[in-house]
């Protein structure tokens, strides 16, 4: 006979295992849910200036490393993932294909190296402006990181890494001490 405590048991036990179904489920989450965005800004620049530049810490919260692959923003014609190289001493840009962030670690994009490069910005870039820029990462799951516009002049400095006089170039637009 079936007593009526081994029936609560069992649905006891039903509802332990649809926790940990559920459990599981939520170890599959998307890799911009893995993702925690910190301290992101935008870099102000004169109107008319050709490019922008947005930065932030992207902290990996999974036991996988998590590429961001792509960068999105109404604020910019073109949006592209960028790194700094130093060329025989003379600092320049370059696109890269994706910005890597190890497993349970933290990728810096921030001024002189790693940013997302807002190349021809539709809107104006002053500080206290708002601007979104929107992830996308490997598995195609996408995140919207809205932030603040700052000066940022006081951060970069030209001397000791960068070289001034037109040595540090973005396509062949960009000038030490104009926008980045
Ligand atoms: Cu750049």
């Amino acid at each position: 006979m079936i007593s009526f405590n081994f029936l609560r048991k069992a649905a006891a036990i039903l509802a332990l295992s649809a926790g940990a179904a559920l459990a599981s489920f939520s170890a599959m989450a998307s890799q911009a849910e893995e993702i925690q965005v910190s301290n992101p800004f935008a870099r102000e620049i004169p109107p008319g200036a050709p490019a922008s530049a947005s930065f932030m810490t992207l902290k990996n919260l999974s036991g996988q490393d998590i590429k961001l692959v792509n960068a999105h923003s109404k604020a910019a014609q073109t949006v592209e993932l960028h790194t700094h190289t130093n060329d025989g001493g003379v600092m320049r840009m370059r696109q890269i294909p994706f910005i890597e962030i190890p497993a349970h670690g933290e990728t810096v994009l921030q001024p002189g190296g790693l940013h997302i490069m807002l190349i021809q910005p539709v809107e104006a870039l002053k500080a206290g402006n708002e601007v979104q820029v929107e992830l996308e990462f490997a598995d195609g799951s996408r995140k919207t990181v809205t932030m603040p516009v700052k000066s940022v002049k006081r951060m970069m400095k030209c001397g000791a890494q960068m070289k001034c006089g037109g040595q540090m170039k973005c396509g062949g637009q960009m000038k030490c001490g104009g926008a980045q």
